[in-house]
């Protein structure tokens, strides 16, 4: 990892969050808390917007599902978490990933499908993985990282390990039959899977009302008995807390437990995507409550930081981008002899 990107961007460590120590008066977390949550998501923000202008340049090719609004979800989740505990996506991944701690250099050189990505140029906006940070993906296939992250759950209990295993998907993905079939072994096992559903109301141009008979996707873990709750996914509080509660119980040995984090993306499905299916007016009644700009209001109007702490932090994710940008363009391709270098196989009967 970067070293200048880690200093401002590492999460809290779990333990200061966990006690809160050292809360700035009137709000209910420490300044540290705060700022990590705000660089966190600022980064994942320009990072995106930048990549955006890659593929408008056609610098970068193939498939991009920005996470845009969505941040808020990276940032609680990861400050909730303690280290080992690992985290499986689907494709629109690019702020989970930086999140887990990907430097913006490796995760934007992979969209450039550069030799010094985070996977080496092969797998671009879909695919990053990082068995250093314990990040499992990226997957393209909707649902396919339901049972991965479930299998990845029952590996820590096999292993009798304090971890947990955050396991993503979307509000489309939920209808797909992995999950179910997931949930009842798991719920079955109490394997220590934290599902988390990121419902931003639509999968690409259907929206959830379109689908679904039940529409409170947190009712989804009742037929499993499994312990589920609605949270706010436009502040990292909330999220960070919802995460938190999830974690104790899981940790505790009670098995699975289902968020429902309510999100929005403001841009459409994909890049080649202009989000004709939704209105002008619920697009902007989300960005009212954008948020990067909900915590930097709660800093400032807090006293927890001044505007010119966060123009520093402004002013070092911009240099911090442009230098991801920079090293990307300038990253050699992929030599072709390396092509089947890093792939899995094992010689049949396979599992031996
Ligand atoms: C098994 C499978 N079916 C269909 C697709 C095509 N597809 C790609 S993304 C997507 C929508 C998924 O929406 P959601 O789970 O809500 O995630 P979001 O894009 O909103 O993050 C579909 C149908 C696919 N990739 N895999
Ligand atoms: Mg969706």
């Amino acid at each position: 990892m970067d070293t200048a990107q880690k200093e401002i961007a590492t999460p809290s460590s779990p333990s200061t969050t966990a006690k809160k120590n050292g809360a700035t008066k009137g709000t209910k977390y420490s300044k540290e808390q705060y700022l990590s949550w705000y660089t966190l998501m600022l980064r994942i923000r320009r990072f995106e917007e930048r990549a955006l202008m890659a593929y408008g340049q056609q610098d970068v090719r193939g498939f991009c599902h920005v996470y845009i609004g969505q941040e808020a979800v990276a940032a609680g989740i990861e400050s909730a978490l303690i280290e080992g505990d690992g985290i499986v996506t689907a494709y629109r991944q690019h702020g989970t990933a930086i999140g887990r701690g990907v430097s913006t250099k490796e995760a934007m050189a992979e969209l450039y499908g550069k030799s010094t990505g985070i996977v080496k140029g092969k797998g671009g906006s879909m695919h990053f993985f990082s068995r250093e940070n314990k990040y499992f993906g990226g997957n393209g296939i909707v649902g396919a990282q339901i049972p991965i992250g479930t299998g990845i759950a029952f590996a820590e209990k096999y292993r009798r390990t304090n971890n947990l295993c955050v396991v993503m998907f979307g509000d489309g993905a939920a209808r797909q039959g992995a999950l179910w079939e997931s949930w009842n072994m798991a719920m079955t096992w109490k394997v220590p899977a934290l599902y988390i559903c990121e419902n931003n109301g639509y999968a690409m141009g259907t929206s959830v009302q379109r689908t679904s008979n039940v529409t409170d996707l947190s009712q989804l873990g009742a037929s499993f008995d499994m312990p589920s709750e609605s949270v706010d996914g436009m502040n990292p509080e909330s999220v960070h807390e919802a995460v938190s509660r999830a974690a104790e119980h899981i940790r505790a040995g009670k098995g699975p437990y289902y968020l429902e984090i309510k999100t929005y993306r403001y841009k459409g499905h994909s890049v080649s995507d202009p989000a004709r299916y939704r209105e002008k007016d619920e697009v902007k009644s989300y960005q009212d409550r954008d948020p990067t700009k909900v915590t930097e209001r709660t800093i400032l109007d807090n006293g927890i930081a001044t505007a010119e702490e966060l123009k520093a932090i402004k002013n070092q994710i911009k240099e911090e981008i442009a230098e991801a940008a920079k090293f990307a363009e300038e990253s050699p391709l992929p030599d072709g002899a390396d092509l089947y270098a890093d792939n899995y196989s094992q010689p049949y009967p396979f599992l031996t």
